[in-house]
């Protein structure tokens, strides 16, 4: 089972970084790649159409075409990562908005983080031992806000 990212640009890396870190921690297998839905529209549909990725993480910025593109040429979920930049809502709009019939996930912008835990959670339907994994996350999670409460409780 593994996780197909698709940069917009080198510039996302530093959104990538965040679905890497995750993927890594939960030791799942995934590609990474660059590919532009304006730039490079064929090697969009190639990707999609030949990865055999179980999941796709799509992040893109400005006029994110990206992960409605690649909805529209696989079946494989796709979840988007809008990209800050000068104006916020460009990206956001554009990967949430997609028609109805060909469905992206969104995530909040920037947050590479969340698109890889969703990503992990559609993997662990398929296999227990991430559902574990998920579980033990949830509780270091929680563990962390305790002790963040007793820290600064007044
Ligand atoms: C989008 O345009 C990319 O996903 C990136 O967020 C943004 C800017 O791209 P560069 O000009 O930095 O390559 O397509």
């Amino acid at each position: 089972m593994s996780v197909l990212i698709v940069l917009g640009s080198k510039s996302d890396s530093p959104v990538a970084k965040k679905a890497v870190d995750v993927l890594e921690e939960f030791k799942v297998e995934y590609q990474m790649t660059v590919a532009s839905a304006h730039r490079t529209p064929e090697r969009v549909r190639k990707l999609a159409q030949e990865s055999k990725a179980d999941v796709i993480i799509a992040i893109a910025g400005l006029s994110a075409a990206l992960p409605g593109v690649l909805a529209a040429e696989s079946l494989k979920p796709v979840i988007g990562v809008p990209v800050s930049g000068k104006v916020n809502l460009d990206s956001i709009l554009s990967i949430v908005q997609m028609p109805p019939g060909i469905p992206v996930g969104a995530v909040g912008l920037d947050n590479g983080k969340n698109a890889a835990i969703l990503a992990v959670e559609i993997l662990a339907i398929k296999e227990p031992a991430l559902v574990e994994k998920l579980e033990n996350y949830r509780k270091k999670q929680a563990e962390a806000v305790e002790r963040h409460a007793a820290e600064l409780s007044v």
